[in-house]
């Protein structure tokens, strides 16, 4: 049965190029210790057999620790594999097309200005991504601007389903990115690149907790 993408804070996605200690499934385990509930497989370059092979490894995984796996750019590595969901980019598979052809996967889409927010839910999708947020070495987003918070608040404030941001978030800019509307925090190299990824991933936890009540208290002041 197709799962909801209801789970809050952090959404960790892991690349083994961007892993401090070289292994993508040790990363995972840590990032599962430490409560994450929402993974994502993001290999661009690896070979498709190896890829499926690790994918299976983090469905295991994500079962055990129960939390949400989703694969980006592969529907049928998604299906073949049961995770829960896949993870688009505007020039992958369409959301029409995969939601035809495996109706029981949660299907994200990266999105990067309100006209692709609203067409992304105007197509049905399950939850997008607005990014990049900061500047980030991670991706090559030359020819995206950084959306900054004062627009993202802007997108936020329209949006009607779940979404994530994504692009040099860091556990030192979460707050003023959670005051412009976000919850889910999707981040690489701020998780992948720790030292001790259980003890970031605290930390993050605590800052986005901090700033969830410091939104509250402002929301009834
Ligand atoms: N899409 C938008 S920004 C980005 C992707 C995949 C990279 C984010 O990486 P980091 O290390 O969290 O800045
Ligand atoms: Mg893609």
């Amino acid at each position: 049965m197709k799962k909801k993408f209801d789970k809050k804070r952090i959404y960790a996605v892991i690349t083994e190029k961007f892993c401090l200690n070289g292994s993508s499934i040790n990363t995972l385990k840590d990032v599962l210790k430490a409560g994450v509930k929402i993974v994502q497989l993001r290999e661009k370059n690896m070979n498709r057999d190896k890829l499926i092979k690790l994918a299976i490894k983090y469905r295991k995984l994500t079962i055990h620790y129960g939390a949400i796996f989703i694969v980006n750019d592969f529907p049928d590595i998604a299906y073949m594999v049961k995770a829960d969901g896949v993870h688009l980019g505007q020039d992958d598979m369409s959301v029409e097309e995969v939601r035809a052809k495996y109706p029981e996967l949660i299907i994200g889409i990266s999105t990067h200005c309100m006209k692709e927010a609203a067409l992304a839910m105007k197509r049905g999708a399950d939850y997008i991504n607005i990014g990049p947020i900061f500047r980030t070495k991670t991706k090559d987003i030359s020819k995206y601007k950084q959306i900054g918070c004062f627009k993202l608040k802007k997108i936020a404030d329209k949006i009607t389903i779940p979404f994530t941001v994504m692009g040099g978030i860091k556990t030192s800019n979460i707050r003023k990115v959670s005051a412009a509307g976000a919850e889910i925090f999707a981040m690489i190299t701020e998780i992948t690149m720790a030292e001790n990824i259980g003890g970031r991933i605290a930390a993050i936890n605590k800052t986005i907790g901090a700033a969830e009540a410091q939104n509250l208290y402002l929301t009834n002041f």
